[in-house]
């Protein structure tokens, strides 16, 4: 039913209606699509902002992307219905909009493209998408063949939706010259100053083909007649109209009639995008379709090549095998995506939330660098010389701040350390200090270093008189927004993060030969745990924080809400909790927080509002924030159990992110293993149907963290300033894993195994034993044997 291939190219699952919602999606430097294995689509691309080119059939809200996307029969899609001309039976590909149930059906997942593969009537049917790398358009090709020994007449009909473009002007018209639809419309707006931004849209959606059709369909209504879009009534006459809108809901829809002998195929390629002009897509029917290169090669399969090797590029650092090959499968392949997927768009929004962009960056650290180096300054050059952050850190010239990043949250400071740290891990790069960068305004300059230490010092200001970091209207946790709005609530999590990120800047401080500073910061980490003790701890966990009213919450008097998983997380990284304070803790994580499906993030969900707390407490329990298993937060308290030495625990944990590869747990998650998704549905204890439910939302700070796990954590394989630290802290019932990781231009073969007689790790690097297991001045280009050897269980 769900089975990764065996070259783990593709993830496949066999049923349109078992996971109904499983979803893959692909990216490039303009645009996103996420399309789901019953052949519905949501598809943005940046102009600069995120706009669409197939809507929904109503004004669409613009807003940024949501968790458990609804899907209904008119949601957009890209279809193909398939006529048998002998005896007028309808079915479709993927699965939409007629529903029937194919004889075999595929959804295979691929990196760079996704494929739908079905046989019906003595049809295969094969529907591929890729993306050219730097364009905003969909590359389709479709193939059909007849699969039965006679010969067969059918007509096919790709479909993409167009939908409610605008309420001002809308059209659409076949296009002879073009060989395709061209659909017009302006962005609708009321204000004259906004024309001068509208008139440069792309308000043209276009549909290509490399075939010349038999016939088209502009006009929605026309297409459905009474048949409606499961049974459309142009689809039952002999040919389309060939009709055109005018002020009508646009559509893009084909004939191709056809004869196939046995065992014939015949493939269609299709170019569906958003466009400004009629010249541009006559252009990119030009580069595309009728440039062929070289050889047979057209501008389509370069396209689709390129592409390739693209996503290509965005690998991992490293690659293992265990006794999980589900495992393996996800991180030497998925996970690595997923974080490029971040790190190069950016989450499609020209004003990332700065904690967003930061930790996005933190992952990139892995896997290019010189981009999260740059992504940090550009971050840099926005703060204050007081040294806050910004909410939002602004990517185009002409972005402003939206959404969220209009309300003011506290963390963002505490984000610098603890992602430049992973980045120096990584790369050695300890140059980046020395960079001038300017403030906020361009008036002053200072470097890195000295911009961050107005970070750490801002953080330490930003406390009340017991020494407990103010909230304002949020943290980490964005929808926290009312239990300091009046000015004195304060975060018992911000303080935690804050001493861990005055921690990991004393480290930083150190090693750059700036003890006086470091001793400093080690004082301030100090402090804000002595207080962090003395009103946070409530016996057998820390409390979440303490209204503008001084009530202290997230401890055992409250219903609901009683702990809160952040608190529990940090205090464990930044030292506050002794041994008795952690061995507590983790228990009550255990007991109230752990599901079948991960950590949930508060418990019990909140199910009224709680207007010292705020907006979260209104979200459906068991969603988001409000008590789902939020996989970010768990990702974070994960990491805290590696950093306390709890491997066991915390790959418990680990595995919960990822669903399957037990069947009953993938159809509960209703996901593919192909990304972690923001959430899955929580409050287990009081929602048991809906637990487990997968978001969808792949856009999330989980994915770097889960990455820091695997290097710090479990495999430890971990840079510092001298080398490379090997530390596994493998799960007591693995005997062995293996992994191979490149760091600073050089190659690990890491081999760790347990052996009778062994009481420590003892780490050999071809053949020497290194007795505090640093790989010391790893050179570029050298490859490096190592043997781990650990104690048995
Ligand atoms: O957004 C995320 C933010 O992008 O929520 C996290 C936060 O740390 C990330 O920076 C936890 O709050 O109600 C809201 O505004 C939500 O908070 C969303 O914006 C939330 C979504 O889950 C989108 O990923």
């Amino acid at each position: 039913m769900i089975r990764a291939t065996q070259d783990n190219e593709y993830v496949e699952l066999t049923s349109p209606t078992q996971l109904p919602k499983a979803s893959g999606f692909l990216w490039n430097e303009k645009m996103m699509i996420h399309v789901n294995c019953r052949g519905y689509a949501v598809a943005q691309f940046m102009q600069p902002e995120p706009a669409k080119y197939s809507y929904a059939p109503n004004l669409e809200a613009k807003t940024f992307m949501q968790p458990e996307q609804p899907y209904y029969a008119h949601h957009p899609g890209r279809f193909l219905y398939v006529k048998d001309e002998e005896t007028g039976e309808i079915f479709s590909a993927p699965y939409e909009p007629v529903r029937v149930l194919p004889d075999q059906y595929t959804f295979a997942v691929g990196k760079h493209h996704i494929v739908w593969k079905l046989e019906h009537l003595g049809f295969a049917v094969e529907m591929t998408l890729s993306l050219p790398k730097d364009e905003a358009m969909e590359l389709w090709r479709v193939k059909v063949k007849n699969l039965s020994d006679r010969k067969r007449k059918l007509s096919i009909y790709p479909y993409f939706t167009v939908g409610y473009m605008s309420w001002m002007n809308q059209s659409a018209e076949y296009h002879e010259e073009l060989q395709g639809m061209v659909c017009s419309a302006i962005t609708p707006y009321q204000k004259y100053q906004d024309y001068a931004k509208i008139k440069q849209l792309k308000d043209k959606t276009f549909l290509l083909a490399d075939q010349p059709p038999r016939a088209w369909e502009a006009s929605q209504e026309a297409f459905e007649g009474e048949g409606g879009i499961g049974m459309p009534s142009a689809v039952q006459q002999e040919e389309l109209s060939k009709g055109d809108a005018r002020y009508e809901m646009p559509l893009c829809v084909l004939q191709y009639s056809l004869e196939l002998t046995p065992g014939e195929d015949k493939l269609y390629r299709f170019i569906f995008g958003p466009a400004k002009t009629e010249e541009e897509i006559a252009q990119i029917r030009q580069q595309y379709f009728l440039n062929a290169a070289s050889g047979s090669e057209d501008g389509f399969a370069a396209a689709e090549r390129e592409y390739a090797g693209y996503i290509q590029e965005g690998k991992g650092c490293i690659e293992i095998k265990t006794p999980d090959p589900e495992l393996d499968n996800f991180v030497n392949h998925w996970l690595p995506r997923q974080m490029y997927y971040h790190g190069q768009t950016n989450r499609l929004t020209t004003d990332p939330q700065t904690r967003n962009y930061l930790q996005d960056n933190m992952g990139m650290s892995y896997i290019k660098p010189q981009m999260a180096r740059n992504a940090f300054l550009t971050a840099l050059s926005q703060q204050n010389a007081s040294g806050a952050m910004p909410d939002g850190i602004i990517l185009h010239e002409a972005a402003e701040l939206k959404y969220i990043n209009q309300v003011p949250h506290m963390d963002h400071c505490v984000w610098l350390p603890i992602c430049l740290s992973t980045y120096l891990d990584e790369t050695n790069d300890y140059t980046i200090l020395e960079e001038e960068v300017a403030f906020a305004g361009g008036e002053e300059m200072a470097t890195v270093y000295e911009h961050i230490n107005r970070a750490m010092f801002w953080l330490m200001e930003a406390t009340d008189e017991r020494g407990l970091n103010y909230i304002d209207q949020g943290d980490w946790c964005d929808p926290m927004n009312m239990v300091g709005y009046k000015g004195k609530g304060v975060s018992g999590w911000l303080t935690m993060a804050s001493a861990y990120a005055f921690m990991i800047w004393a480290d930083i401080c150190a090693t750059s030969g700036r003890p006086e500073m470091s001793r400093k910061l080690a004082a301030a980490a100090d402090e804000a745990n002595v207080v962090i003790n003395q009103y946070l701890w409530d016996g057998n966990w820390y409390a979440r924080g303490i209204t503008d009213d001084n009530v202290v919450f997230g401890i055992s008097k409250d219903t609901e809400g009683r702990i809160f998983i952040n608190p529990q997380g940090w205090a464990l990284l930044c030292g506050a909790a002794d041994a008795s304070k952690q061995e507590k803790l983790m228990r009550a994580v255990k007991e109230q927080l752990e599901t079948p499906y991960g950590l949930e993030k508060l418990a019990p969900s909140y199910t009224a509002m709680r207007e010292d707390v705020g907006r979260v407490t209104q979200k459906h329990p068991g969603t988001a924030e409000n008590g789902a298993v939020y996989n970010h937060a768990a990702a974070f308290y994960i990491y805290a159990l590696y950093a306390v030495g709890e491997p066991n625990d915390a790959y418990r944990l680990l595995r919960k992110m990822i669903p399957g590869p037990d069947p009953e747990d993938l159809i509960r998650r209703g996901q593919l293993p192909v990304f972690i998704p923001n959430y899955y549905r929580g409050a287990y204890r009081q929602f048991p149907r809906t637990a487990g439910r997968s978001s969808h939302l792949f856009n999330t700070g989980t994915v770097p963290w889960v990455y820091r796990c695997l290097i710090d954590g479990l495999f430890g394989v971990q840079g510092n300033e001298e080398g490379i630290r090997i530390h596994p802290q493998l799960p007591a019932h693995w005997e062995e894993a293996s992994v191979k990781r490149s760091f600073r231009g050089a190659e690990l073969h890491v081999a760790m195994k347990r052996e009778a007689g062994v009481t420590a790790v003892e780490v050999y690097v071809n053949g020497s034993r290194i007795e505090d297991g640093i790989i010391k001045n790893v050179e570029a280009g050298r490859v490096y044997d190592v043997l781990v050897k650990l104690p048995p269980q």
